[in-house]
């Protein structure tokens, strides 16, 4: 028997299409419940480096829709991790299946219930990876998250992490959305 995970996941894709409102560009690929099942689509599909530039990937708890609008998200925000260009040949791929993995893995022990999910943006100006969180409000369960993930991610003191609330960020379209917890 193949080895159950805790929850359910499923991966969504974005391609940017002028054709389609950023809603209906999301789409659902899979979802799957095991970690046989997580590795044979993780080796199925394109690294996140390997994307085109503009798209994303994200991956969400079962029910979660990867939007700020979901139930689950509109009083949440995320942890951002912004690099650097260069890093999408270093950092990007390790980092993002190592997010997948605390996920699926539920490393975030009495707060994995807060994670929703996570996303990576591929973009020209340089990557993102975001994982989100249900609760803005709950510090404890933000910070002990942004410790986990830090410490998973061996994230150096060069790369700051800041959690931003979505209600926030969706105001914010062009400037810099602020910091409500920075690690
Ligand atoms: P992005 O893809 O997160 O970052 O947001 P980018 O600026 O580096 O490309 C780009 C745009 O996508 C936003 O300004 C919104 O128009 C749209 N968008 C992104 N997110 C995460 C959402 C969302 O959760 N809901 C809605 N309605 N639009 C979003």
């Amino acid at each position: 028997i193949k080895h159950p995970l805790q929850n359910t996941w499923t991966l969504w894709y974005y391609e940017p299409d002028r054709n389609k409102s950023w809603e209906e560009s999301q789409r659902e690929i899979t979802s799957f419940d095991t970690a046989e099942d997580f590795w044979s689509l993780y080796n199925h599909i394109k690294t996140a480096s390997e994307l085109r530039q503009g798209c994303d990937y994200s991956m969400f708890k079962q029910g979660i829709r990867p939007m700020w609008e979901d139930d689950q998200n509109k009083c949440g925000g995320r942890w951002l991790i912004n690099l650097d260009k260069k890093q999408r040949t270093t950092d990007l791929d390790n980092f993002w299946l190592e997010i997948l993995l605390c996920m699926i893995g539920e490393a975030f022990n009495e707060y994995s219930d807060d994670v929703c999910g996570a996303v990576v943006n591929v973009r020209p100006k340089g990557d993102k990876l975001g994982i989100w969180t249900s609760n803005a409000d709950c510090a404890d369960s933000v910070m002990e998250i942004g410790r986990k993930l830090k410490e998973r991610l061996r994230i150096t003191s060069k790369t700051t992490m800041g959690y931003q609330v979505h209600k926030d960020t969706m105001i914010k379209a062009g400037s810099q959305t602020k910091n409500t917890y920075t690690l």
